[in-house]
């Protein structure tokens, strides 16, 4: 019998794993996502395609679906009593949820649609969620700078052949696929392991010349295959959008990477660590992989600001580990 999102989260309600806000929370994300997952099958037929004009904190030209997926997300929470405030990476400052609705115990940061340069060419996108604790007090920016050790839950839903909500509360990654007929998330995966070694990495091949010596290095090295050190053949991936390639690894293993690089080496990476590295690191971290910023473990940053960057390398346990080892000895 196919068990579906709300028994799921009963279940785990239960079994006290959770409690009910966050199961409400999680629930809501879900109801939204169906509301995303209909603009962006419609594309064009709902004229939601192409820019919105506007520049998002990020300095990036918005889509018109990417500040439709915000407004949506933020109207399909701030009412649950489940939250005291959202971030989101199309919003500038946080908002803490409105004088009209109950004061909830968490926080949730996300990226309403992920991958927005492949929505116009109807590729993989994605929305991407964190929750923590609420901290006491105001809500303003600085209540969401925890580290991401301290998620309680991460996860994302992919819109590309299927609807694929995938999300952790700390026992391991669940995938639910949403039956577009009924309308209900129907459980279809779950007790992921990612295997320690792969012979699969995903980066942006056309930045190689930015690179710092370490990850050349590196990926000179994966591209030598079985006659150079490394001793076997690597194939490659790059879709474009966190979300798809989270999900590959996490459905066929793998390294996910995206590096600093000097065109703009002010900042340390693409990726933002609050709505995008923390929550995928969480789920890589459940399926038994590692997330680290070449450096250090990605859930261990102590983010400084809201929409801050970081170098992302993540899957495979063994494959991340030696990155690391190239970061410490070439860096
Ligand atoms: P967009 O949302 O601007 O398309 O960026 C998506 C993303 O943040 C992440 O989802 C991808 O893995 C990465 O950037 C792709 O970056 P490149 O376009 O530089 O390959």
């Amino acid at each position: 019998m196919s068990i579906t999102l709300p028994q799921y989260l009963l279940n785990a309600v239960q079994k006290q794993e959770i409690d009910n806000d966050l199961a409400v929370l999680i629930s809501s994300v879900a109801q939204l996502s169906k509301v995303i997952n209909d603009k962006v099958t419609h594309g064009a037929l709902a004229g939601v395609l192409g820019f919105a004009g506007t520049d998002n904190v990020q300095g990036e030209h918005q889509k018109k679906l990417d500040v439709l997926s915000n407004e949506i997300f933020v109207h399909g929470v701030e009412w649950t009593g489940a939250v005291a405030g959202m971030a989101s990476e199309e919003m500038d400052d946080c908002l803490p949820t409105p004088k009209q609705f109950r004061r909830g115990e968490y926080l949730i940061t996300f990226d309403p649609l992920d991958g927005s340069s492949n929505i116009d060419i109807n590729a993989p996108i994605g929305t991407i969620f964190s929750i923590t604790k609420a901290p006491q007090g105001e809500i303003t920016n600085e209540s969401f700078l925890i580290p991401g050790k301290e998620q309680v839950a991460a996860g994302y839903v992919m819109y590309s052949p299927q609807t694929i909500m995938t999300f952790s509360f700390g026992k391991g990654v669940v995938m639910f696929t949403l039956n577009m007929n009924t309308g209900d998330y129907i459980l279809t995966k779950e007790n992921f392991t990612i295997a320690p070694s792969t012979e699969e990495f995903a980066i942006n091949m056309s930045n190689m010349r930015h690179w710092a010596k370490p990850v050349k290095q590196y990926v000179l090295d994966l591209l030598a295959g079985k006659d150079g050190p490394l001793g076997k053949n690597y194939n490659m991936r790059w879709v474009a959008a966190m979300v798809a390639e989270v999900h590959r690894v996490l459905c066929r293993g793998g390294i996910f990477m995206y590096p600093w690089d000097n065109r703009k080496p002010e900042q340390p990476g693409k990726l933002r660590l609050m709505y995008e590295a923390n929550p995928m690191a969480f789920l890589i971290e459940q399926a038994g992989g590692a997330a680290s910023t070449g450096k250090i473990r990605i859930l261990d940053v102590v983010p400084e600001k809201l929409h801050q960057r970081v170098p992302v390398f993540l899957g495979a346990k063994e494959e991340v580990e030696r990155v690391v080892r190239y970061h410490q000895e070439l860096s």
